[in-house]
């Protein structure tokens, strides 16, 4: 690998932070997203929040309560040698409404402090603008990314925190899993669909307020500081055909394209061809203005940023199972293993994506996610014995720097997600548990918040500190 590789690990404010009404924050997404049987039609827009029992809990609301262990957090992050930590900001901390014409001073001040504590162990902040997040104001008021609104004012958010941050943060993403908005718009772009209305059109109209938002952002970081380094970022996973048959091959790209659909316009600058024909055939009639689109083309991303998690696979014949627990629609593919959750498996997968998104953008990739949600046992001396996880790690590892050693794609870093224990985003729960670092607290909200080292702390510790070379424990 190479010597200015970035280890790291990888959260988000949404599902770690908390202290929801801590130092003047308004209302987010992620504050309306309950646990339970509800949460999955609130995501997907078609449940509207505002009439949900009352007794329903909302786990983002604490969360992890990052916003007051955050010293505690950082100094463990620094224990494993970090080089890097993906955060994200919470917006609704800067601008409480989304429409206050200056920023929060509390809210910029929990941030400088949290970045400040980071440099001070020579962590290289990598910052998502925004993760599954919104203030509440605007979805109420102006139907979210629904509506061009919205561009305005997200950049004068990022004007802000790019503004402030100058100097301190290089590297930053615009959307965290852009693509998301096309199957979770609420809890992706805070779109509620049971307002009514052409599911399609609204996707796409709200898909290009976003990206024409994303490349306006890449303008503003450029002009801001020269040294800015921004990318997309794209939920990843290559859509394997599940046979030979041609209509599996052709399904399986048309799915891929799904996806790609985002990052095409982020790095490519234009809305590829097969898009615009699916959109007039569809009959979807995006409103733009003139400069958009000469904007899209002259602001392309400096990186693409990824989080890969599994392949997915189509078949066309109707036949087979369906693979469970994800929210990408897939069949199950025979030749692979899955996850307490129903997630595949798939360690050559990531090698495979890594060459295709390198193959199709010739741009640094970053892979920002990646990682093995499980049910964890907390010993009675306080250890966690997580050999999966580090099984689940280390082949991943190995496939990703295959990629790069041996395919020569280009790679910045690796953050694996949850890097401490947090709020799963699909179902809410705390037992999902991707950490190196164990959180003590349960689905039920309760628990102490203490801080344990499972056994991949000291497992990625090696890792880090050989570059990837030492991959073993022993
Ligand atoms: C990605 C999100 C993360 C994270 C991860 C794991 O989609 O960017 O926010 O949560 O998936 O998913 P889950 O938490 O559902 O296990």
């Amino acid at each position: 690998m190479r010597k200015d590789f970035l280890w790291g690990g990888a959260t988000a404010a949404n599902q770690c932070e908390g202290g929801w009404k801590e130092g003047g924050r308004g209302m987010a997404i992620v504050d309306v997203i309950p646990h339970g049987a509800d949460r999955m039609p609130v995501m997907k827009g078609v449940q509207d929040y505002r009439k949900l029992p009352e007794n329903a809990s909302y786990p983002g609301r604490e969360a992890i309560d990052m916003y007051s262990h955050y010293k505690e957090d950082i100094a463990l992050f620094a224990e494993m040698g970090f080089q890097c930590y993906r955060f994200s900001f919470s917006w609704s901390r800067i601008f409480p409404t989304g429409e206050e014409a200056e920023p929060n001073e509390a809210g910029l001040q929990f941030y400088d402090d949290l970045v400040n504590e980071l440099l001070k162990y020579q962590i290289e902040p990598v910052v998502t603008l925004c993760h599954f997040d919104a203030p509440i104001a605007l979805v109420e008021k102006y139907g979210s990314w629904k509506n061009r609104k919205m561009i305005g004012f997200f950049l004068k958010y990022c004007d802000a925190v790019i503004r402030h941050f100058k100097g301190r943060i290089r590297y930053w993403i615009t959307f965290n899993e852009i693509n998301m908005l096309m199957h979770l718009p609420f809890m992706g772009a805070g779109i509620r669909l049971e307002e009514g209305g052409d599911e399609l059109q609204i996707k796409y109209q709200a898909a290009h307020h976003e990206l024409a938002a994303s490349a306006m952002a890449v303008k503003l970081a450029h002009e801001i500081n020269r040294d800015a380094q921004v990318g997309c970022m794209l939920a990843a996973g290559s859509v394997y055909p599940y046979s030979c048959n041609p209509v599996d091959v052709w399904e399986s790209m048309k799915k891929d394209r799904e996806n790609y659909f985002f990052t095409d316009v982020q790095v490519r600058g234009k809305y590829p061809a097969y898009a615009v024909k699916y959109m007039e055939q569809q009959g979807i009639q995006i409103a733009m203005q003139d400069a958009d689109l000469e904007i899209m083309e002259k602001n392309t991303v400096d990186f693409v940023a990824l989080s890969y998690y599994n392949s997915r696979c189509v078949r066309t014949d109707g036949q087979g199972e369906a693979s469970g627990g994800n929210v990408f629609a897939s069949a199950k593919n025979p030749y692979l293993e899955c996850s307490q959750w129903g997630w595949p498996i798939d360690p050559l997968g990531l090698r495979i994506t890594l060459n295709a998104l390198y193959d199709r953008y010739q741009k640094p990739l970053f892979v920002v996610e990646n990682g093995l949600g499980a049910v964890d046992v907390l010993e009675a001396d306080g250890t966690v014995h997580d050999d999966y996880r580090i099984d689940y790690l280390r082949s991943h590892i190995r496939a990703m720097m295959a990629a790069a050693d041996e395919d020569g794609v280009d790679l910045i870093g690796y953050t694996p997600w949850g890097c401490i224990d947090l709020i799963s985003a699909t179902t809410g729960e705390m037992s999902k548990r991707y950490g190196f670092i164990y959180v003590d607290k349960n689905d039920n909200g309760e628990g102490t918040l203490k801080r344990l080292r499972k056994k991949s702390f000291h497992w990625y510790r090696d890792v880090i500190a050989s570059n990837g070379q030492n991959l073993s424990l022993e």
